[in-house]
């Protein structure tokens, strides 16, 4: 397809004899709706490509997982089905732990601590990519995550037997320590499982939330600050191998110029998305302190579990992490 694209591309460039005249269209499946902060920061980043390739890489996003949904666009990507696409990595943590390491209930809390993991982590991830065929192109931390109740939750043992929608491996365990009963949902079918109870409590960020007006369907949101996971933009290592230098480049300053940006929308979209969830009728405040130590207890055995699963990578990076403090 690829070289079929180029073939054309050249035949019309010596018939016109204008640079860049057809473009090479880079479909990107995306998991979240078109107004999320991560969709919008894409449209901008394809937008700025178009403009730094004049017109020769035109990218075109398909949010809400409407090309491929969540948790085959990483797949898609390795094997060439789309040239490049976003993902929520830790949901691949299944396929090696390091995906997970945003997910490490409590170690990053707060958007300075989680770049810094990041700093260190972010090197190791795209290495790990590399070898699945994947380039790593740039990376937005998605708001902390709280926990979404339809009831008041003051300790652990309330949680007991809840039907709770998971969206990766640490998810699914932190309902299994805490007594729930975990179902793996896309954030694009949220709010059909919340309204049928296929899931009655979640955790993840306002940002998903409100993105999904779950005051529709529950009453509480418990800012916990658990962990930021991160949602990460990746090319196919062929496709990014067929463009020649200056549009890799013109690439990845795009890319750089959206991680900046990304950031920065994840941060204004945090305390916004929860003033709109209080707007939908919904009670936001801390969890309390017996919630809070029961989380914390659940979170050393996850970080031990991890630890012990992510071997001496894993323990680098933690430990480059936490001196760095
Ligand atoms: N929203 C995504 C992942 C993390 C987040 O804040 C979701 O709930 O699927």
């Amino acid at each position: 397809m690829r070289t079929m694209t180029t073939l054309m591309t050249a035949t019309a460039l010596t018939a016109v004899g204008v640079s860049a005249i057809t473009a090479e269209t880079w479909d990107l499946p995306m998991a979240y709706p078109a107004t999320n902060i991560h969709s919008e920061n894409a449209a901008e980043f394809a937008s700025c490509v178009a403009d730094a390739t004049d017109g020769a890489i035109e990218i075109v996003t398909h949010p809400n997982g409407s090309l491929f949904a969540g948790n085959d666009i990483k797949r898609a990507v390795q094997t060439g089905q789309a040239p490049i696409g976003e993902r929520l990595i830790s949901a691949h943590q299944n396929e090696n732990p390091l995906f997970g390491i945003d997910s490490i209930p409590f170690l990053a809390t707060s958007f300075d601590d989680h770049e810094e993991l990041w700093e260190v982590a972010g090197p190791a991830v795209a290495e790990l990519l590399d070898s699945q065929n994947l380039v790593y192109l740039y990376s937005v931390a998605w708001p902390p995550q709280g926990l979404y109740f339809k009831r008041e939750i003051n300790s652990v043992s309330d949680m007991e037997g809840i039907r709770f929608r998971s969206y990766n491996t640490a998810t699914a365990r932190l309902a299994e320590l805490t007594g729930m009963r975990p179902v793996q949902i896309e954030a694009a079918e949220l709010s059909q499982a919340l309204a049928t109870g296929v899931a009655e409590s979640f955790i993840s960020s306002g940002a998903t939330g409100y993105d999904s007006q779950v005051w529709e369907s529950l009453t509480h949101f418990y800012e916990v600050d658990a962990w930021l996971p991160r949602n990460i933009i990746f090319a196919n290592k062929q496709a990014w191998e067929g463009l020649d230098e200056d549009t890799q480049s013109a690439i990845r300053d795009c890319a750089a110029e959206a991680k900046e940006r990304g950031l920065e929308m994840s941060k204004e979209y945090t305390n916004f998305t929860l003033d709109g969830l209080r707007d939908g009728g919904m009670i936001v405040q801390r969890a309390s302190d017996e919630l809070m130590e029961g989380l914390r207890e659940i979170g050393d055995t996850m970080t031990e579990e991890w630890l012990e699963s992510a071997g001496e990578t894993g323990r680098e990076v933690i430990e480059a992490y936490r001196s760095a403090d």
